[in-house]
């Protein structure tokens, strides 16, 4: 082709037939929009993109049937009597986790590992003669089936002696090192909120409270954590790269902002605005929904019967991954050190459904016409918002906040679930849309919402329709919108 009629021939083509044509900017002249409000990390862009992770709730309460051991209790507890690795993973990756946080010290003070700073550990128990390491065998499991793999490292401690003093702080500190040096990758690093009470302490069998404003130091912890793992993002009440939801059920708020005002937030404190996250807001410290298949976050065998259904774990899902925020959904060993069967069929089935829902887009080859495209240049073009491209994303001019977006899908199609997605680097950015459907030949609306961000899932009635319309009735500046897909879930 002789380059230099390229030109005028793009000129032709858009002075015949623009649609056929819309890019009447040359790539890459049109500036991309600028970004809104707080944005994420390359990390937390990273940790948003795994949106299901696991849970493991292990330690002496799995032996003593409790929720939080009292510190008191004798290592020789601890003892599966046929802990596997790889059943545990296996169950996991199947179930579509893409990492498992291990809770490597709970509030008991029990240590899955050998730390060489207490003798409260796996080494003095009846496990492996006292030779073995739950956090090498999950973490190596962990990389054998593609997980990533985290550490839960509870700062309640009630075993230890100092627990309340500066001492314990460092003692704290040299246990992530070791925890964050010996077992390669760790994508994350969680720390509860939960803190200071009645406990074992030494020997010393009293109340301990501490200021979980100040006590912990956080900042250098933090500290800590970035020089040892740049990589690894950090979850606590108040981020700083992820938050807690505010609940235990695993549910994120409608809205569900990204964003949250961090000033005056810290580990144990407040929960006000957790649920929802706060608008504009100052920091990106988007929401992880915890919560456990069973009633407690320990196994009990008491508690066999009243696993999760498939269909609670959907609704979960739904609005948890749903509404932007990640699913880290607990799954506990039980004493023998695997995962329960009735926990392993209910995730089957859950998972089964999902990937039976998200199989087809039916959205995909859909003619698009937007009523607006940035700079009319093929690079923020609706067709974007298809591509499944991370990069790609549909963008109206600056000042057009309410655009419109039409996808003919050439042929009726039945779906119950929308999926929309915005452009994260640029910031969330969309504040409310609405969603039509062609029918007997007007526009009805059939959904209606505020927050994307991330992933947003409209779950509701079976819709057949030959077109949709996207309707975005709120932005704070021009949206960028990375994806727009129509699945049905089996009836
Ligand atoms: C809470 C703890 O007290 C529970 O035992 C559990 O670990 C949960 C994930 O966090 O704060």
């Amino acid at each position: 082709m002789n380059l230099r009629c390229v030109p005028l021939t793009s000129l032709l083509l858009a002075a015949i037939c623009p649609a056929l044509w819309p890019s009447a900017a040359p790539a890459g002249a049109v500036s991309a929009p600028a970004p809104y409000g707080p944005a994420p990390t390359e990390r937390q862009l990273r940790w948003h993109e795994m949106e299901f992770y696991g849970f493991l709730h292990f330690t002496v309460n799995t032996f003593t049937d409790k929720e939080w051991g009292e510190g008191d209790e004798d290592e020789k507890v601890f003892n599966p009597t046929a802990f596997d690795a790889d059943q545990i993973l296996s169950t996991a990756k199947e179930a579509g986790m893409k990492g498992l946080i291990l809770t490597a010290k709970h509030h008991d003070g029990f240590c899955l590992w050998p730390s060489r700073y207490t003798e409260h550990s796996v080494k003095n128990s009846l496990w492996r003669g006292g030779q073995g390491d739950v956090v090498k065998e999950i973490s190596r499991a962990c990389r054998r089936h593609g997980l990533k793999f985290g550490v839960y490292l509870s700062p309640w401690d009630r075993n230890h002696k100092d627990y309340g003093r500066p001492e314990y702080i460092t003692y704290y500190r040299n246990q992530l090192r070791e925890l964050l040096t010996n077992y390669g990758d760790i994508f994350t690093v969680w720390f509860d909120g939960a803190n200071g009470g009645s406990g074992y302490y030494g020997g010393a069998r009293e109340t301990r409270r501490i200021d979980s404003r100040t006590y912990y130091d956080w900042e250098n912890t933090w500290k800590l954590v970035r020089e040892l793992r740049p990589n690894a993002v950090m979850f606590s009440d108040a981020g700083p790269d992820f938050r807690w939801v505010g609940n235990e059920r695993g549910l994120a708020g409608d809205p569900c902002w990204a964003t949250l005002n961090a000033a005056g937030r810290y580990a144990g404190g407040s929960s006000q605005g957790l649920t929802s996250g706060e608008r504009p807001g100052t920091h990106w410290i988007p929401p992880e929904c915890d919560v456990s298949i069973r009633p407690g976050w320990f196994y009990h065998a008491s508690e066999d019967q009243r696993v999760k259904t498939p269909k609670q774990l959907l609704d979960i899902y739904y609005q948890s991954v749903g509404r932007g925020a990640c699913l880290n959904l607990n799954v506990p060993p039980d004493p023998r050190g695997q995962l329960h069967e009735n926990d392993r069929s209910s995730l089957r089935e859950f998972r089964r459904i999902l990937d039976a829902t998200f199989a087809t887009d039916l959205a995909r080859g859909a003619k698009l016409t937007a009523s607006n495209t940035r700079g009319r240049a093929k690079q923020f073009a609706p067709e974007n918002v298809l591509a499944g491209k991370p990069d790609a994303y549909w963008a109206t001019d600056d000042g057009i906040t309410t655009p419109e977006l039409i996808l003919d899908l050439r042929q009726p199609a039945t779906f119950n679930v929308v999926s929309l997605a915005e452009y994260l680097p640029l910031g969330q950015r969309i504040e409310a849309f609405a969603l039509d459907q062609w029918k007997d030949g007007q526009w009805v609306e059939f959904a209606k919402g505020s927050s994307i961000g991330h992933r947003r899932l409209l779950r509701g009635d079976y819709v057949t329709t030959d077109k949709v319309r996207l309707r975005i009735t709120q932005s704070a500046v021009c949206p960028a919108l990375a994806s727009v897909g129509l699945f049905a879930e089996p009836r």
